[in-house]
């Protein structure tokens, strides 16, 4: 029997990078975001390219009724997950925290933060009852700093970098491995999502450097899955070579 992954946020980037990373490897994969039409047709691309069975589930991790109502409705097959992958994140705009707008904060907290906690909380339960899993957090390197404007987007990824070594504690006893792989810049659509689809600012975010792919983080992903059980990784930064932190890159 395959393992299972679920990999949150895999419409786009680095959970989508992961899905085909571990569909490569072998694994079947719960996939999950809100864009269903975009989990179909990744379904479609990996059952003709492996051997995956791969499960779409179109939720809003904001959503814990329905995060509950949906797992509970797995199978007894289904529900034997190895891998949760909490990906499913977004920053929306960089304002002053004076200029904040309150609807961005919330659904950035209820997303990075909230989302993770809900989905922790319930796919835990089913790793509990097999004493077995690994649960991973994408952090950030906006987990280990803070930079100008960033203000609540930082907040939530540094909640993710607390959270992750509370889990362990708390998972450790259950033979459940907690790792947060803390990536910087990455070209995927977030900064589309952040500028609110301005094309143009969020080029500029990736201008003369070469960024981090979603595929160089899900190598790191999958990597930290590999290793003996009595292996962990607890905490990975991984940066372009041309960021040397959250504000200083080398641009040609
Ligand atoms: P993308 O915008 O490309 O992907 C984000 C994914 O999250 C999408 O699949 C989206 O799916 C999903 N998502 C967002 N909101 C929700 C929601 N409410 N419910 C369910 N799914 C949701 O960005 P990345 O791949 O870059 O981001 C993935 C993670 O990596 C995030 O947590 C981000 O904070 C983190 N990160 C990104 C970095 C970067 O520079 N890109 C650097 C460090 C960390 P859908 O819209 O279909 O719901
Ligand atoms: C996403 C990367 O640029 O906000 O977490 O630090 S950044």
């Amino acid at each position: 029997m395959n393992k299972i992954a679920l990999i949150t946020g895999a419409t786009s980037g680095i959970g989508k990078a992961c899905a085909f990373k571990f569909a490569q490897n072998g694994y079947d994969l719960i996939i999950t975001g809100r864009r269903k039409e975009r989990l179909l047709s990744i379904k479609k691309e990996i059952e003709l390219g492996y051997t995956s069975n791969v499960l779409p589930l179109n939720f809003d991790v904001q959503d814990k009724e329905q995060i509950q109502q949906t797992i509970d409705s797995l199978d007894a097959g289904w529900k034997k997950i190895d891998v949760l992958i909490n990906n499913a994140g977004l920053a929306l705009d960089l304002k002053p925290i004076n200029e904040g707008n309150f609807t961005d904060w919330d659904i950035m907290i209820d997303t990075n933060i909230k989302g993770v906690l809900y989905m922790s909380n319930i796919v835990s339960k089913l790793m509990i009852e097999r004493e077995s899993g690994h649960i991973i957090n994408i952090g950030s390197i906006a987990g280990k700093e803070v930079y100008p404007n960033g203000n609540v987007y930082c907040v939530t990824k540094h909640a993710i970098d607390g959270l992750t070594k509370a889990m362990r504690i708390d998972l450790m006893k259950h033979k459940i491995k907690v790792t947060q792989i803390a990536p910087g810049a990455v070209g995927t659509e977030f900064s589309e999502v952040r500028f609110k689809g301005d094309q143009e600012k969020a080029q500029k975010v990736y201008d003369g450097y070469k960024p981090l792919s979603g595929e160089d983080v899900a190598d790191v992903v999958y990597y930290a899955t590999t290793l003996p059980p009595h292996v962990n990784i607890n905490d990975l930064l991984i940066m372009p070579m041309a960021q040397a932190n959250a504000t200083i890159f080398d641009r040609k």
